[in-house]
């Protein structure tokens, strides 16, 4: 029997999982980034830019937006090893969008809510894909990101607020029939990268785990053939901005 392609997986699935995506050095590279990137430019990055569990806090850091915006390292980065690949599963070119940092700070990282990131993006067609490279072993304690398998090919779900920074928008009605029984729980090392469509479901819980961080890097790509509806993109900016007063 011959092995499905990651693109077969993908389209398939709605996701795939790459194993070992970076090598040990490489992880190890991407955290100095960080690290400098967080000490160096976080604190004059715009305030949407940077989003805090309590803003009071600074070791609540838990997403950093548009990265490759303000770092050339993260900007040739994303458009390196990421891009190649985001062009073989969707199998035209593509535009790079958006480099996110993800942090679930052991106790204090909440759920990110049940969505879909085609909600967001606002694209026809909506092409889009995003990638999620674990940094350090996450699993069910510091909550691991789980897909609903096969949802890409079903609708957009309705949204509506979540009073979570970051997912200002989750799915009003998980839970229906096919959510949690399709959905596939995706621990990963440093280094493996998970890929997913904008229309396939995810969540993950909080980080409950005491001692364990839970960082991540998002890529987030779209197709060279998705067009943003401006309107819609306007209207959702200013909701989220609504809901992020006093939080950020
Ligand atoms: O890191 C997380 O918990 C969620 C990430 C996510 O939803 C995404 O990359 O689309």
């Amino acid at each position: 029997m011959t092995q499905k392609t990651n693109r077969q997986i993908y389209l398939d699935k709605g996701f795939v999982r790459l194993p070992g995506f970076l090598e040990e050095h490489e992880v190890s590279t991407c955290k100095d980034k960080i690290r400098e990137f967080i000490e160096d430019l976080v604190p004059d990055l715009p305030r949407d830019h940077v989003f805090y569990e309590d803003k009071a806090k600074h070791s609540s850091l838990k997403q950093i937006q548009q990265m490759q915006m303000h770092c050339s390292w993260c900007n040739h980065f994303m458009n390196d090893k990421p891009r190649t690949l985001a062009e073989e599963l969707m199998g035209k070119g593509v535009v790079a969008r958006n480099m996110q940092y993800f942090n679930k700070p052991p106790l204090m990282g909440r759920p990110t809510p049940p969505h879909q990131d085609g909600y967001y993006f606002k694209l026809q067609p909506p092409e889009a894909l995003t990638m999620w490279l674990a940094l350090d072993e996450v699993n069910e304690q510091n909550g691991c990101i789980r897909y609903v398998a096969g949802s890409h090919r079903d609708e957009l779900r309705s949204h509506g607020p979540t009073g979570t920074l970051g997912f200002s928008q989750g799915i009003t009605d998980f839970g229906r029939p096919g959510d949690l029984s399709r959905e596939e729980v995706m621990q990963a090392s440093p280094g493996d990268l998970l890929v997913h469509d904008s229309m396939t479901i995810h969540r993950a819980e909080g980080n409950t785990s005491g001692t364990l961080n839970r960082r991540a890097l998002g890529f987030i790509f779209y197709s060279e053939d998705a067009l943003e509806d401006k309107r819609a993109k306007e209207e959702y900016r200013r909701e989220a901005q609504r809901q992020q007063q006093g939080k950020i």
